[in-house]
């Protein structure tokens, strides 16, 4: 089963996950140091001040991919490290950090696929208001010129937010991640503004550098009602709604679903909407990345099923969780994240997005499975669980390029372990094993098996 000769063969972090060093070189705080030091917020009081050390070891990092034959390497930029108090002048000594990191992969042939915003908010900026407020949108794009200006003549593929829906829902619906607010219809400015931040900063770097590419990642799931009832019906429409329609729609279609802002009446949505700001969420972009790891079966019918521990971020919108929709338990495999295995859902989901949003390159900018893991006493990781799931999916991109989609590569998330967010460090999505106490780097079976991927371009017919 081969991919095509340019495909990109790549694997992804994120800066806050992995970089550590979180007061060096002049970084100022982010959403993300305040909240993981709030007692109750991340399991086991973990923190990223020292994650996987990668600001001090991105050498030897640089070395591990080309290793394994990474073609494309998709990071995040810190802002905080860009711009301490998130905005004005560059912090110099943070934005060489990325300089140095950039001529480190190309040096080793491998492409940088930076992402601006991968949920490190100045905490200043949130002090300010935060993602709820219109001027951070304005500043985003402010940092997002800088650091094109200072990479975009060697970087050429850019990819503005990550998974707004987390940002915006998870960080101020629900709570459970950075800055942990509580507040609906806050919530909900934030996502358009968010998505707005992606259009003015694409704005500003495609005025400076036309020819590079611009995108957005979201998180997109695969959808399914637990029966044909009205209510299931209903409940799969409002979730597809809120977690793939609601950013979709807007970045590539110019407006947001009308049955979606119909469900929002009351929030206060309308009046954050100003004149003019859906076409500058449509930018016309180069690449939709995707990020992929489940699908959810939800019902409508009242007293059925409630939440169900096994969907990823489930519960959390309080306006769309509570009375409407229940995730119920779809009988799939689950994987330590306690998240279903669903390989045909990423083939669903990509047929469905080139038929509703023909115009743009796909690429997947997360795919991947995270587990409870110990390196074994012969010093490696037997990830034959992991190896599964990245080969299912990799053979549903397979089918997808068959059928016309015009996926243009893969990122596994992640290429190490790190710092999982509210989770701390207790689960394991790397191809890369650390050990968080010597930050000793061990290869899992899964990184050979992936270096084989890559190094064949694809493969073998016939399911494992
Ligand atoms: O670790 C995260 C990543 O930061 C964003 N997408 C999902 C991953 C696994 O939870």
């Amino acid at each position: 089963m081969s991919f095509p000769e340019d495909f990109r063969w790549g694997a992804a972090t994120a800066a806050y996950q992995i970089e550590g060093a979180t007061a060096e070189d002049g970084r100022g705080p982010s959403v993300w140091d305040t909240f993981a030091r709030t007692p109750g917020k991340v399991l086991g009081g973990d923190t990223g001040d020292v994650a996987v050390d990668h600001y001090h070891r991105y050498r030897e990092d640089v070395a591990l991919m080309a290793d394994l034959g990474l073609r494309a390497y998709r990071f995040s930029v810190s802002w905080p490290r860009v711009q301490p108090d998130g905005a004005g002048t560059a912090n110099t000594a943070g934005l060489d950090f990325y300089r140095r990191l950039v001529d480190a992969l190309l040096e080793a042939g491998i492409e940088p696929w930076p992402t601006l915003y991968h949920w490190d908010l100045p905490q200043a900026l949130e002090d300010a208001g935060g993602w709820p407020e219109r001027e951070t949108a304005h500043r985003f794009a402010d940092y997002a010129t800088i650091v094109h200006d200072a990479l975009g003549d060697r970087v050429h593929h850019w990819t503005t937010i990550n998974e707004p829906w987390c940002a915006a829902f998870l960080g101020y619906a629900s709570g459970e991640h950075a800055p942990g607010r509580i507040d609906a219809a806050g919530s909900l400015r934030a996502a358009h503004h968010l998505m707005l931040g992606h259009g003015l900063a694409v704005e500003g770097m495609r005025a400076r550098h036309p020819g590079n590419h611009f995108g957005a990642a979201v998180n997109l799931y695969a959808i399914s009602p637990a029966s044909g009832v009205d209510a299931d019906l209903d409940a799969a429409r409002r979730i597809d709604g809120m977690q793939n329609r609601f950013f979709l729609d807007p970045l590539l279609r110019g407006a947001y679903p009308a049955d979606v802002l119909t469900d929002l009446e009351g929030f206060g949505l309308d009046e954050a909407i100003k004149d003019g700001d859906l076409a500058t969420i449509n930018q016309p972009v180069d690449h939709l990345g995707v990020n992929y790891y489940s699908r959810f079966t939800v019902t409508g019918v009242p007293g059925e099923a409630t939440q169900a521990a096994t969907s990823p971020f489930a519960s959390h919108s309080p306006w769309v969780g509570s009375d409407f929709v229940r995730f119920v338990d779809g009988g799939r495999p689950v994987t330590g994240m306690g998240w279903e295995i669903d390989e045909s859902g990423l083939l669903e989901l990509l047929s469905r997005l080139h038929g509703e949003y023909p115009a743009v390159d796909l690429y997947i900018t997360e795919n991947g499975a995270g587990y409870d893991e110990e390196l074994g006493g012969d010093d490696t990781v037997h990830d034959q669980d992991r190896i599964a799931y990245l080969d299912a999916h990799l053979r549903a991109c397979h089918a997808a390029i068959s059928e016309g989609v015009p996926l243009r590569g893969y990122f596994t998330w992640s290429l190490l372990d790190n710092f999982e967010w509210a989770w701390g460090y207790s689960k394991r999505f790397g191809l890369v094993h650390v050990d968080y106490a010597t930050q000793r780097r061990v290869p899992k079976e899964s990184a050979r098996w992936y270096a084989g991927v890559i190094r064949h371009g694809g493969l073998p017919e016939g399911h494992r």
